[in-house]
């Protein structure tokens, strides 16, 4: 099973989840330094205060990438390391330690892909609103213009936001994540400022010069519990009903107005039952459908719904009041999430047809087991299936037509994996947090032969 010529092959990460060294170089405060020092928000009452200490091991890092043959690294960029009050006065340290991680990279063959966005807002914006105020957008263009000034000779591939539906619905609506409100209407309102921000960074970035520009979203086929096992199963009008508004709630929401310039009817809806639609100016719509060359699908499982009484409607899903959760008849990961690799393909081929003209990359997949080092080395097993399965699925959405540029695994590291802290580990390279040694597991020594021969 060989991939196309280009393929790219690569591993992801996330400033907040792997850094450390959050008070150096003048970083400044984020939201997410807030959230996990509040005691109750996080698991074992974890931080990201020192994580992987990638701040300090990068060196160390990218030759272990190079090892494994990555031709990409997508990684973030924490906002507050740029400017430490979330505008104004741009701190040359911070953009220095990018400028050195970007360089290290080029010099071992390997194509940064910068994430302007991945969660860590600078507290002192949260302070004026965070992205419930419509401000946040602006600046967040600045920030995407210092960030350019710096590196933008040498980084070819942008991404503005990395997944707005779980930094609108999780940090402003059920507050799992920072930071941590929880009202409906101030998730729909962070979910508009957000693609709002990111209309107005990616006309800025190619007013620059860039040219590959990405949204990354989180993803996924939204199915009936009986087309986890059979997708030939046709449901019902009701449930067919319930399908469509989830997907429109997770997917349409986002990809529609950044695509086609445009909110769904449901998604405007639920706005205005929600707090209204004051926020949406005219004109926005223009802003966010900015050209784009890419979007990143991160995927990690289906969402599995029916039609039927909401219970309590979680307010992460406002708009969902018709429709049930499901848990899917699958095999889960130790998150619990249900493992359906043919998912992938579905959510891949369905995505390609309803917004063409722009390249797909999947920015995003893996697996968190509860992973065994034995003589200094981790079978991993299950994620090595896990992978393999979704590969498998990349390659089937591409003969089937979609235009697929690249796979990048989440993640390199073990690392902060947000509310469940370090407990759940994503890495194909274990990281041991006392002596934050990085040890490859099976799964990456398979990844690199994969990426070696270029399929499986
Ligand atoms: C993504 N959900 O997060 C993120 O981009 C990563 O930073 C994260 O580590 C990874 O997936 C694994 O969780 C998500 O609840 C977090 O739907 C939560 C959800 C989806 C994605």
């Amino acid at each position: 099973m060989i991939f196309p010529e280009n393929f790219v092959w690569g591993a992801a990460t996330a400033s907040y989840q792997i850094e450390g060294a959050v008070k150096e170089d003048g970083r400044g405060q984020s939201i997410w330094d807030t959230f996990s020092h509040s005691p109750g928000n996080v698991a074992d009452g974890d931080t990201g205060d020192v994580a992987c200490d990638h701040y300090h091991r990068y060196r160390d890092d990218v030759a272990l990438m190079r090892e494994l043959g990555l031709a990409a690294y997508r990684f973030s960029i924490a906002w507050p390391r740029i400017q430490p009050d979330g505008r104004g006065k741009v701190n040359p340290q911070g953009l220095g330690f990018y400028s050195r991680l970007v360089d290290a990279l080029l010099a071992a063959d390997i194509s940064p892909y910068v994430t302007l966005y991945h969660w860590d807002l600078p507290q002192a914006l949260e302070g004026e609103g965070g992205w419930t105020n419509r401000d946040t957008a602006y600046y967040f263009a600045d920030y995407a213009q210092a960030v350019h000034e710096k590196l933008g000779d040498r980084v070819a591939h942008w991404t503005t936001l990395n997944e707005p539906w779980v930094a609108a619905y999780l940090g402003y609506g059920n507050g799992v994540h920072a930071p941590g409100r929880r009202r409906a209407a101030d998730a729909m309102r962070s979910a508009h400022h957000l693609l709002l921000g990111h209309g107005l960074a990616a006309r800025r970035l190619r007013s620059l010069g860039a040219e590959n520009i990405m949204l990354v979203i989180n993803s996924a086929p939204v199915l009936t519990p009986a087309q986890v096992n059979d997708p030939q199963a046709t449901p019902d009008a009701a449930d067919a009903a319930a399908v469509h508004r989830i997907h429109t709630l997770l997917t349409r929401q986002f990809l529609d107005p950044a695509r086609h310039g445009s909110y769904p009817a449901e998604v405007l809806e639920a706005a205005a039952r929600n707090g209204g639609t004051d926020h949406i100016l005219d004109g926005d719509l223009e802003i966010i459908n900015a050209p784009i060359d890419q979007i990143g699908i991160n995927y990690y499982n289906p969402c599995v719904v029916e039609a039927g009484p909401g219970s309590p409607v979680d307010p992460a899903w406002p708009g969902s009041e018709d429709v049930r959760f499901r848990t899917a008849d699958a095999p889960t990961t130790a998150m619990g999430w249900p493992i359906v690799p043919d998912g992938l393909s579905r959510l891949l081929v369905r995505l390609s047809q309803d917004y063409p003209g722009v390249g797909l990359m999947v920015t995003e997949n893996g697996a968190a087991f509860d992973d065994v080092v034995t003589d200094g080395r981790v079978h991993d097993t299950d994620r090595v299936a896990y992978l393999e399965g979704h590969l498998r699925e990349v390659h089937r959405a591409i003969a089937a037509g979609a235009d697929l540029r690249g796979y990048l695994v989440w993640s390199l590291l073990d690392n902060f994996e947000w509310a469940e802290g370090y407990r759940r580990r994503f890495g194909i390279v274990h990281v041991d947090y006392e002596t934050l040694a990085r040890r490859p597991k099976d799964s990456a020594l398979w990844y690199r032969d994969v990426i070696g021969r270029n399929g499986l």
